[in-house]
């Protein structure tokens, strides 16, 4: 059952070890064929190789798909030489038997890590490589196989030991490892089909393209350090770079609060004025009015305690009224898409007032990717692009809304993405009436925002709270009945909530109860 080895295939694409083998296969006689890289190798080492293509009678072609994947080569692989009929094949079209094969394959899962385009890694699937370890694997009666560099040094025991010849023993074991080799490496890339879309969505690693701009006075603390890095290069998403009309340095927070109040002011188009007011990255203020005016007086009506010091946003340029008004109360800053003479002489009055100009609003719905660090490491998620119109609402209420109902609700639903969970945002007529953010419960954010409302109300002088008849939008589902029943409390006519809770039969029934109109998104926004 021994093989004397008197015919070697070589095609490797890791080249480690393979000058050697042959010289040491050409000095025991055996001759050498080879496919292109690896016979350019093996000649440059000075050794007398065969090319694939000279024994097939075809060149390598289609950028080396088809090389070995020929009867020239399989019929050689594959004979079983003791059987006649198979003999006279092999001599009727001169197929030469092949006693040794040594491949390895291109590599896939290495391609795959150094986050190659799919094109790439498609032509990293090796398909003739394979095919011939599977025939030599297969026929190992008479072929030896080999697919790893460290089983070279176990063949030269072999042909040592046997007078160049392999045992059985030893091309089973090879064989063994041969499929072995192959089904992992098929599983590897049935893998990368189940998962492309995933890894084409984000880097196979994150080496990320961005210069130092600004070193900051301090982080989030001022005993932590911070400096802004910005894109590398022109920038590719579309998001306009602010610049500083006047005021005291950016710090950390106040561009974490810019960033939040103009992401947000950017979901209200700019046919109708919009104001948002940020606190701690979120809104505590947001309305849109006829004038730019009224719009930030409701803003700020809102919640005009924590408006003390806030970062304010709008989507249309700012003129000299509202400039005075803002500058009535402490601002730290102030973001819009252009300001006027006028309104910049007004800003002009309160010198540490930062003024941030931008040629244009961002668009909510631009692809990016949000990065936050976590102990050892990082997480990325693509942003939150998720928009919600009426057309994709469900009314789930035996009262259909109004359409003012409606306005106000889709209203509601845009802040509530931008406040951080859970979120219950209040609005009337356009403005937010009451926002509860960050609690850890739903109910604790509803209590919060519908207090807020009570006490804007008060420092206002109106007669009931602006939750009267207001929508409400809860930024995911109401787990139970009662977070509902709380808002009804308040005095909210309509909710805006995702739905798929468990409970949302018992969630409806109570809506339909309370004669509130209510409507799922399908969606829901958590903010961390
Ligand atoms: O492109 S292939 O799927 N088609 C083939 O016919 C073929 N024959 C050998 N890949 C093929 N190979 C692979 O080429 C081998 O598995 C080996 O990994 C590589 C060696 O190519 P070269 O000798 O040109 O460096």
């Amino acid at each position: 059952t021994d093989v004397t080895i008197r015919r070697a295939l070589l095609s490797v694409s890791d080249k480690t070890g393979v000058v050697e083998l042959a010289s040491r296969l050409a000095k025991n006689g055996v001759e050498l064929v080879s496919t292109g890289g690896t016979a350019r190798a093996l000649r440059e080492a000075g050794l007398d190789v065969r090319d694939v293509s000279d024994v097939t009678g075809f060149p390598e072609m289609m950028d080396g798909r088809v090389k070995t994947l020929h009867p020239m080569i399989h019929g050689g692989l594959l004979a079983v030489r003791d059987d006649p009929d198979h003999a006279a094949a092999m001599d009727t079209h001169e197929i030469g038997a092949i006693d040794l094969v040594v491949v390895n394959l291109y590599p896939f899962a290495q391609t795959v890590a150094s986050g190659a385009d799919r094109d790439t890694v498609i032509e990293n699937i090796d398909i003739g490589g394979p095919s011939m370890v599977r025939s030599a694997a297969k026929n190992h009666a008479y072929v030896t196989i080999l697919t790893d560099p460290a089983d070279y040094d176990g063949l030269y025991e072999e042909l040592a030991g046997h007078d160049g010849a392999t045992t059985l023993a030893f091309r089973k074991r090879m064989a063994a490892k041969a499929f072995a080799t192959t089904a992992a490496y098929d599983s590897a890339i049935g893998q990368w089909f189940a998962f492309a879309d995933q890894q084409e969505r984000f880097p196979a690693s994150l080496s990320l393209a961005m210069t130092r701009g600004d070193t900051l006075r301090y982080g989030e603390n001022p005993h932590q350090h911070a400096a802004l890095y910005l894109p590398a290069g022109p920038s590719s998403r579309g998001v306009p770079q602010a610049e500083q009309v006047q005021g005291k340095e950016l710090s950390y927070n106040n561009l974490n609060d810019a960033d939040a109040a103009l992401g947000l002011v950017a979901e209200f188009p700019a046919d109708r004025p919009a104001v948002v007011i940020v606190k701690h990255a979120n809104p505590c203020g947001v309305a849109v009015a006829d004038t730019l005016l009224e719009a930030w007086q409701a803003a700020l009506a809102c919640d005009p305690v924590s408006a003390f010091g806030g970062i304010v946003a709008s989507n249309v340029p700012l003129d000299a009224a509202t400039a005075q008004a803002i500058t009535q109360i402490f601002t730290e800053v102030v973001i819009a898409t252009g300001a006027d003479a006028a309104a910049r002489k007004a800003f002009a009055a309160k010198p540490n007032l930062r003024l941030l100009l931008v040629e244009s609003l961002p668009d909510p719905a631009r692809p990016g990717l949000e990065l936050k660090s976590i102990a050892g490491g990082y997480l990325l998620q693509s942003r939150d692009d998720g928009m919600v119109g009426e057309a994709d609402l469900t009314v789930v209420s035996k009262r259909q809304p109004t359409d003012a109902e409606m306005a106000d609700a889709l209203f509601a639903w845009k802040v509530a993405k931008h406040v951080k969970s859970n979120a219950i945002v209040y609005v009337k007529d356009g403005a937010t009436a009451g926002i509860g953010a960050g609690q850890m419960n739903r109910r604790d954010s509803s209590r919060i925002a519908a207090q807020r409302a009570v006490e804007a109300a008060e420092a206002a002088g109106w007669d009931a709270p602006r939750t009267q008849g207001s929508a409400v939008a809860s930024d995911a589902f109401f787990p139970f009945a009662d977070g509902l029943l709380s808002a009804v409390e308040a005095g909210a006519i309509m909710v805006i909530q995702p739905g798929g809770s468990m409970r949302d039969e018992e969630v409806i029934k109570a809506a339909d109860e309370a004669g509130v109109a209510m409507v799922f998104t399908g969606k829901r926004h958590f903010r961390h």
